[in-house]
């Protein structure tokens, strides 16, 4: 498998997985801000015939192109069922860890991202610095919904570690960098995952 990605963005949920499910992979690091002469660049035309949007992750096997990082954290749990990133459980577990995945990408990042594109990612002409308290109390109200999605327990789902581990952990980093008001106990949880073996060789690899 091939990934291509960019340091800690929301590629790096991919590049852990594939550390935690122990498949072998080559990591392609993409340059987001460059244009579209430079040949390692988002924008250059053999990497939009990948990824149309110009973006990161993009995940190839073989005749399979993946740009969606939720499709391809399911399609690497599906490569290895052996390291239980989906869990081996009931529909109803599983119709959970649906709910959160939704949740952590509609709720929770949303704000993130938000501030994202209006601090760097849209063109300086649509970016509106207002949106910065918006997304502040965006991300506060889907901390409060969290807590009644979280049993608070060790795990996000199944009493084991997923794919929901994954990207809330990722999300908790992503705010915690982005400035975010991020609960104690949300911080903790950042740093027990990224304390797994699997995160911290991910981190060697975009620290290469
Ligand atoms: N829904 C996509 C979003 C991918 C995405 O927006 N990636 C960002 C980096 S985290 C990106 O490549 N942005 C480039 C840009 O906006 O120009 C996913 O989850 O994979």
């Amino acid at each position: 498998m091939k990934l291509f990605g960019m340091q800690q963005s929301r590629s790096f949920r991919c590049l852990w997985a594939l550390e935690e499910a122990g498949i072998e992979y080559e990591y392609i690091p993409v340059k987001l801000r460059t244009d579209s002469g430079d040949p390692d660049s988002a924008k250059n035309p053999r990497y939009l015939a990948l990824n149309v949007q110009g973006k990161v992750p993009t995940l190839v096997d073989g005749d399979l192109v993946l740009t969606e990082s939720v499709a391809i954290l399911h399609y690497i749990g599906r490569c290895a069922p052996e390291s239980g990133l989906l869990p081996n459980a009931s529909m109803a577990m599983y119709a959970k860890l649906d709910e959160m995945i939704a949740f952590v990408l509609a709720e929770l990042e949303q704000p993130l991202w938000s501030k994202g594109k209006h601090m760097f990612a849209l063109p300086e002409e649509h970016r509106i610095p207002q949106m910065f308290d918006t997304a502040k109390f965006e991300f506060a109200k889907a901390i409060n919904a969290l807590e009644h999605l979280l049993s608070g327990e060790e795990y996000a789902i199944a009493n084991s570690f997923t794919i929901a581990d994954i990207l809330l952990a990722q999300t908790f980093n992503w705010a915690i960098r982005f400035e975010f008001d991020v609960p104690e106990k949300y911080a903790e949880l950042r740093d027990r995952h990224y304390a797994r073996p699997a995160a911290k060789r991910a981190m060697t690899v975009i620290e290469e």
